[in-house]
């Protein structure tokens, strides 16, 4: 599928692959165990891979069988120096997270990424870690990757941080493990707690209250069987065009529903999406079956809290924004400018292209939605969340669309045009 037609509806029912976010914590925290970590439905993303290289590159034995991920966990205090720099790939979660273990690791290392990767803010992880005692540089002095990281004597800390990033909150955490005293860390609002509800899993001492996550230092950590429920932000995409491509019904089997992650459900179903929530299993990260129905959506106003629990959601609730009626305001979204892309402009430039009315503010946007889409060549920036959403957009679109890069979809959800193609058919 190289261009992309106009759909007549999608029908049928779609396992959503495992999360990304649950996926690289598993192999992270089962590397820092004692004893064999067991991961199933793990996702075996690009950028999940980027993770599972970099632990195999620190003596870490991770076999990768097709049913399950099996980590033989080295202990907190196991790793081995890489003989080579480790590689990030496209993936800031690996990047940020690994730089809270590497902190205190008796070895140096030297970590980058992909040209994305080389241009996102470190700056934010650099400043917590070095407070905690850590010796880590930005080696192009820009407080970007790459990073040079030797590992040092650890203090614990109470770190406010100023934006909600559970990427900031997990490096934070994860070195708090090998500190000499309680470490915490305060965001302004809640973001994703998959660190927190996991760690605790493996036997760490974790708490928390309102906006603050603590944890106590660790003598160990203890291999666990985990499930990797399917990913919300893999689901959203089918949610959204469940919703807009009229004489579309989808059932999408098995969602993390996790509270911290499910503002695109609270929006969907605000804009007046059909949207049935079926066999809720509340145990651990929680999962649901979601059917959806075409339905007619209307503009909304998204702010405030909810933005961090929807924040990768945004480039596709645009889409669905695009094909509401009225107008639809995003605010307190500035975080979108420094992700995979900048993902205000890109979302501009391409829905301009497609003759959508949008405009990009300092910190979101506002859709004037119902206007007709067009085919265009729209460019993904190689980033995985633009190219999915603009495959929906084609889909809505009169006429042709070829997306630039759409390979990218890799990094996070490879059988995505496949599963398009096979709901397209039902
Ligand atoms: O890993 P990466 O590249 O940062 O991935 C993205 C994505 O769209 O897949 C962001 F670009 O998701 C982040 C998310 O935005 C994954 C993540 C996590 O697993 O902890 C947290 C969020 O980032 P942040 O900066 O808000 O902590």
């Amino acid at each position: 599928m190289s261009t992309i037609h106009n759909s007549n509806g999608l029908r049928g029912e779609i396992a959503i692959p495992g999360d990304k976010s649950i996926s690289h914590r598993a192999v992270m925290f089962g590397s820092l165990s004692d004893g064999l970590t067991e991961v199933t439905n793990f996702l075996q993303g690009a950028d999940c891979l980027s993770t599972i290289d970099c632990f195999r590159k620190m003596g870490v034995e991770i076999e990768n069988t097709p049913g399950k991920i099996l980590i033989h966990g080295k202990g907190l205090h196991g790793l081995s120096a890489p003989s080579s720099v480790l590689d990030t790939g496209n993936s800031g979660t690996t990047t940020r997270l690994i730089s809270g273990i590497l902190a205190a690791q008796p070895f140096e290392t030297t970590l980058t990424g992909d040209a994305s990767i080389q241009k996102r803010p470190m700056r934010r992880i650099m400043e917590p870690l070095s407070m905690m005692g850590a010796d880590i540089t930005s080696i192009n002095g820009n407080d970007c990757a790459p990073l040079r990281i030797r590992g040092s004597a650890l203090h614990g800390i109470h770190y406010h941080s100023k934006v909600a990033s559970a990427q900031v909150k997990s490096a934070i955490l994860l070195a708090g493990l090998y500190a000499d005293g309680e470490t915490k860390v305060t965001e302004p609002v809640i973001s994703r707690n998959h660190s927190e509800i996991m760690l605790r899993c493996f036997g760490a001492e974790v708490k928390t209250e309102g906006t603050t996550a603590g944890i106590r230092p660790q003598p160990h950590l203890t291999g666990q069987q985990v499930h990797v429920p399917g990913d919300i932000s893999s689901a959203a995409y089918f949610i959204a065009a469940g919703l807009c491509i009229p004489h579309s019904e989808l059932l999408i089997k098995n969602v993390g529903i996790n509270p911290t992650r499910d503002g695109i459900l609270k929006v969907a179903l605000a804009m007046g999406g059909d949207i049935t929530i079926l066999n809720e299993n509340r145990e651990g990260e929680p999962t649901a079956d979601l059917l959806v129905k075409s339905s007619r959506l209307h503009g909304i106003t998204i702010q405030g809290d909810i933005i961090p629990t929807l924040i990768d959601e945004l480039p596709i609730i645009n889409i669905m924004a695009a094909a509401a009626e009225g107008t639809t305001i995003i605010k307190d979204a500035a975080e979108l400018k420094v992700k995979e892309s900048n993902r205000i402009d890109v979302m501009v430039e391409n829905l301009t292209a497609m003759g959508a009315d949008i405009t990009g503010t300092e910190d979101g946007m506002i859709i004037e939605g119902g206007k007709p889409l067009y085919g265009a060549i729209v460019d993904s920036h190689l980033d995985h969340r633009i190219a999915m959403s603009f495959a929906v957009a084609a889909l809505l679109a009169e006429g042709e669309t070829t997306i630039k890069g759409r390979d990218c979809v890799n990094i996070s959800f490879p059988s995505f045009y496949e599963d398009i193609k096979t709901l397209s058919q039902s």
